[in-house]
């Protein structure tokens, strides 16, 4: 019989990326979201995989709803990607993301206690939890300092994650994930932000990409690596957490420039603070400029994580370079841009 996997938050990049690889591997997917009716299926369609799984509607905000949805599909994993995950949203909307990024964790922990403490159960926690780490790079052992409202619920349902595995021995397991990018990435963030609006910006569809902090250095890596990883964690007999990283940290400054070469545009960076700005140097105009607005009320100045535990007990890697993760959502932006096919 196919083994059963549900996802949580599907209609997301990774919930995309798991689907197709356990698709691949023979399982049922069923998928869920909070509007079967209204979700954008977008990204599974991209994957060529909208069809073949279950789609329902499900809702991490009622606990009995949640463990009526478990009894009935009878899943043996579970994958939770579902939350608000824009760090610099949570500033604005606190409450919503600690209700799907905290609360709404131990609804589906205590869901899975109730229905079958044999499920096995991965929690999507995230590097941000290291917020102004005092080391570098960072493990699993490094201590947790969180910055954001987002940051903070996700360490809550990570530590809840901890607590259920070591109270009543269930396999449920936390993968930290660094920043994790890919062509199907939202464009709320800082990478997909870059690559869509320079895309635009040369096919004459934008003036100026505004961006706020430049400096901020994050290790960025492809989704679809660190989902398989996911995957890896729930097919060992012991449940754990473990780092999924590539150990290298770029600038958000350098992201721009890279981007911009992948797809012909030269750009000369002048200026300072939120004076500095790009030029393009074939036509001389202005295509990047700092815009205050999107500072993060705190932020974080650099991330670089040590998946040396994932590597030696998972066999996993970060495949994807940093220079081919940018080349490939670049590419795709332009390609979407020139054929006026936006979608994702
Ligand atoms: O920001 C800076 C911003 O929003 C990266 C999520 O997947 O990874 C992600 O969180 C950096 C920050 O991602 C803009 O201030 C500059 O320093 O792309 P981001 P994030 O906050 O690192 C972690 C691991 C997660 O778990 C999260 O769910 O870029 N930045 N200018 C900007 N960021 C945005 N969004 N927009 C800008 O205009």
């Amino acid at each position: 019989m196919n083994r059963i996997a549900l996802i949580t938050g599907v209609t997301g990049q990774s919930g995309a990326y798991l689907s197709a690889i356990l698709l691949q591997k023979g399982y049922r997917v069923v998928g869920t979201t909070r509007q079967k009716a209204t979700a954008s299926l977008c990204r599974l369609e991209e994957l060529g995989v909208s069809g073949d799984i279950e789609l329902i509607d499900f809702d991490l905000l009622d606990l009995d709803k949640v463990s009526r949805t478990i009894e009935k599909i009878q899943p043996q994993e579970i994958y939770n990607f579902a939350a608000q995950s824009s760090v610099g949203i949570s500033f604005d909307r606190p409450v919503d993301a600690c209700e799907a990024g905290g609360l709404g964790v131990v609804r589906l922990l205590e869901s899975v206690r109730r229905v079958n403490s044999k499920i096995r159960f991965y929690q999507a926690s995230t590097s941000e939890m290291f917020g102004q780490a005092q080391e570098s790079p960072q493990n699993e052992t490094t201590p947790f300092l969180p910055r954001s409202p987002y940051a903070i619920a996700k360490l809550f349902a990570h530590l809840m994650t901890v607590n259920y595995r070591e109270s009543y021995g269930m396999h449920a397991s936390s993968g930290i994930l660094f920043n994790n990018e890919s062509p199907l990435r939202n464009r709320e963030f800082v990478t997909r932000k870059i690559t869509l609006s320079l895309a635009l910006v040369k096919h004459g569809k934008l003036d100026t990409l505004e961006l706020g902090n430049l400096n901020a250095s994050r290790d960025w890596g492809f989704a679809g690596d660190y989902v398989f990883g996911s995957w890896c964690m729930l097919q060992q007999s012991k449940p754990d957490d473990y780092v999924f990283a590539t150990g290298q940290t770029h600038t958000v400054r350098q992201f721009v420039h890279y981007a911009a070469s992948a797809i012909g545009l030269n750009l000369q960076f002048a200026g300072e603070g939120i004076a500095e700005h790009a030029i393009d140097a074939k036509s001389g105009r202005v295509v990047m400029r700092v815009n205050p607005k999107f500072y993060r009320p705190t932020d974080l100045a650099s991330l670089i994580g040590d998946s040396s535990k994932a590597r030696r007990v998972l066999g996993w890697k970060s495949k994807m370079s940093f220079e081919e993760l940018v080349v490939s959502m670049a590419e795709a932006d332009e390609r979407r841009v020139r054929d006026g096919q936006v979608r994702v």
